[in-house]
């Protein structure tokens, strides 16, 4: 039993001896063969050159104040479950669309504002194939009485430029926006579509 413990304490100490048996002493410094780079904190979303933002090619619109986001809005018979309130959420997935053609869509400003740019919207994605939807614009202040600020017209629905078009008017004091769509070409429906419709 003693030598047993002997031979342990023998071998202990030779494995306790080895570092100082020259393996691990070195008198030059061990290169260093792993480079360590912190890498920075991803702030936004990146898209290789190889793959171009589309949304650079959207038709711009106005940096100024929405009026017609969440305000109180009122059209006629819609189709399916693609009610009025859908024209005005912030969210060009979700959509309203009538149920046959003319169709108006009235937004209530809630307030008399000085506008100057109508932008119609329909869901950017691929997948809405372009279209043209023929569009006028009127304005009232008390609702009672309407004036034509942008007569009929035939625009061009295009994803490649996100869908959306802008109409530019005479600046003009309003409270109340009627847009009517008299034409759709579209394909899978016989009304009016709009994703959002924004008046600023
Ligand atoms: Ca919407």
């Amino acid at each position: 039993m003693m030598m047993k413990k002997l031979l342990a304490c023998i071998a202990a100490l030779i494995l306790l001896s080895v570092p100082c048996m020259g393996i691990c002493e070195t008198d030059h410094e061990i290169p260093t063969i792993v480079t360590i780079v912190r890498a920075p904190d991803q702030e936004k979303a990146e898209r290789p050159p190889c793959f171009p933002d589309p949304t650079e090619n959207y038709i711009p619109m106005p940096e100024t104040e929405n009026y017609a986001h969440g305000k109180k809005v009122v059209s006629g018979v819609h189709a399916d479950v693609y009610v009025s309130k859908n024209v005005n959420d912030g969210k060009t997935d979700t959509y309203w669309e009538s149920k046959g053609l003319p169709a108006e869509m009235l937004i209530e400003l809630g307030d008399t504002y000085s506008i100057s740019t109508v932008g119609v919207f329909l869901n950017p994605a691929s997948i809405w194939e372009p279209r043209q939807q023929e569009i006028a614009v009127w304005v009232s202040t008390d609702g009672i009485e309407y004036m034509e600020v942008a007569p009929a017209f035939l625009y061009q629905f295009d994803p490649a430029t996100g869908n959306r078009i802008r109409i530019d008017i005479e600046t003009v004091e309003a409270a109340f926006v009627k847009v009517i769509f008299t034409k759709n070409t579209a394909t899978r429906t016989l009304g009016a579509q709009a994703a959002e419709i924004c008046v600023y």
